[in-house]
């Protein structure tokens, strides 16, 4: 089956859908028998960068180790899937220049703060709230927007579904698939 080796970088607040696309994704290019391989906190942060944490420099070499994984697994011929918050706009640059032209795909998850807020599927929002914890992005610690991201989704207007659908479409459109 033809692919071309890519890599999906998704960005965007914690709570925004991130992962949650990723997977839908992974699962979806996997049912149509593409070869894919998925990078996220779950397999990242508890493994390779167990060292990291979340101070501003913590989070450049967490994205700078992530974005040398990817270039190894898209060598391989594979198309990579990367789900990090990555508030950092020089960052995402640093990993873009990795790849050749079109072979990075910037995936912004543009699910408004609020929406993430409320979701707040392990209640870190809250703690960072009430000052239980510290440097928790969107609350104080920045997140930088992507200004010309390849593609933006909002989860809070989208449902799993068409979210996939503009993703897989949009690799076809580019003879990615
Ligand atoms: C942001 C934090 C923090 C702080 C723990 N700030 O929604 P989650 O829980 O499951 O995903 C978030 C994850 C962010 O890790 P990344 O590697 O994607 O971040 S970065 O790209 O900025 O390096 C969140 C959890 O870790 N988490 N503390 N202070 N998110």
């Amino acid at each position: 089956k033809h692919q071309h080796p890519c890599l999906l970088w998704f960005t965007g607040l914690s709570g925004s859908g991130k992962s949650t696309i990723a997977n839908a994704l992974d699962v979806a290019l996997h049912q149509q028998g593409y070869h894919t391989f998925l990078l996220d906190g779950d397999n990242v942060r508890h493994g390779l960068n167990k060292d990291l944490g979340f101070s501003n420099e913590d989070r450049v070499e967490n994205i700078r180790r992530i974005g040398e994984v990817s270039k190894l697994f898209a060598d391989a011929g594979l198309i990579v899937l990367s789900a990090f918050i990555s508030p950092f706009a020089s960052d995402r640059r640093l990993v873009r220049n990795m790849f050749p032209a079109g072979e990075f795909i910037e995936v912004y998850m543009d699910t408004p703060l609020e929406t993430c807020e409320e979701r707040d599927p392990k209640g870190l929002y809250q703690k960072a709230r009430s000052g239980q914890i510290h440097d928790f992005t969107g609350i104080d610690s920045p997140y930088e927007r992507p200004s010309h991201p390849e593609i933006t989704l909002d989860t809070s207007n989208l449902c799993v579904e068409t979210c996939v659908d503009n993703l897989m479409s949009y690799l076809k459109e580019r003879d990615l698939l």
